[in-house]
């Protein structure tokens, strides 16, 4: 495909939302066409389904469904928007994909990696990340931003040990995937958190 696909990862309140226009100014510097969307999200259903998927006020989530959930609006997402948009060339730059699967519903819920392999391959064929950004910082430091923002959603009103494990899946993740998965340090000040952002990409877009 003629675009590359940047996702954006990391735990509560690391930053990824902060950031995003900073990437985007960076690429379209470059002048690299750009669509920045999200996950979960992304089209009317699949923010539909985001929507259903935060909610804590409604009946309690059984785990399959929350991963079926997840994937039921990437595949919207992805015939909609992604794929489109990477076949016109267009660079895409996603807040979460299926690496937030693998640390949530596989590292926090402790499903079993193989249901979640089998559905990535069913949903996206062979769509990957070309660059992922891990926005890493300590689950405590990144609460307490999250917290600021105000009212917790679903998945932030989970424990500590919870977040924990979301967290070494992603690390995990990065350890082993390193020629696409950046570490970003988030506990630095924005400036320094921008810079590193700022060196991955120049490396990437080289
Ligand atoms: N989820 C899942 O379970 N499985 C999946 O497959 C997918 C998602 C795709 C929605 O995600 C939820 O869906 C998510 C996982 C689950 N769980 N939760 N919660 P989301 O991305 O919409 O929600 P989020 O992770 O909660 O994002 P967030 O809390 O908005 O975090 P953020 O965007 O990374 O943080 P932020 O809003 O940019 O920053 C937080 C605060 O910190 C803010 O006040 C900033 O001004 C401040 N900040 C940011 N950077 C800094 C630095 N460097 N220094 C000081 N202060 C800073």
């Amino acid at each position: 495909m003629a675009g590359r696909f940047i996702t954006l990862e990391g735990g509560e309140g690391v930053g990824k939302t902060t950031n995003i226009a900073y990437i985007q100014a960076l690429l379209e510097e470059q002048n690299i066409p750009l669509l920045l969307t999200r996950e979960p999200g992304g089209t009317t259903l699949a923010e539909n389904i985001r929507q259903l998927l935060l909610d804590k006020e409604q009946e309690s989530i059984a785990e399959q469904t929350e991963l079926l959930m997840m994937f039921a609006a990437r595949a919207q997402h992805i015939k909609h928007v992604i794929k489109p948009a990477l076949e016109q060339g267009t660079w895409v730059l996603c807040d979460r994909f299926t690496d937030a699967t693998y640390a949530y519903q596989g590292g926090g819920r402790n499903m079993a990696l193989s249901s979640i392999q089998w559905l990535e391959n069913f949903v996206q064929g062979d769509l990957r990340p070309d660059l992922t950004l891990l926005l890493d910082a300590p689950v405590q430091l990144g609460m307490q931003r999250a917290k600021q923002r105000g009212k917790l959603d679903r998945f932030e009103s989970e424990k500590m040990a919870f977040f924990e494990q979301v967290r070494q899946s992603y690390l995990s993740i990065a350890a082993h995937q390193s020629e696409r998965v950046k570490i970003i340090d988030a506990t630095q000040n924005l400036s320094s958190v921008q810079a590193q952002i700022n060196q991955a990409l120049r490396a990437f877009t080289q």
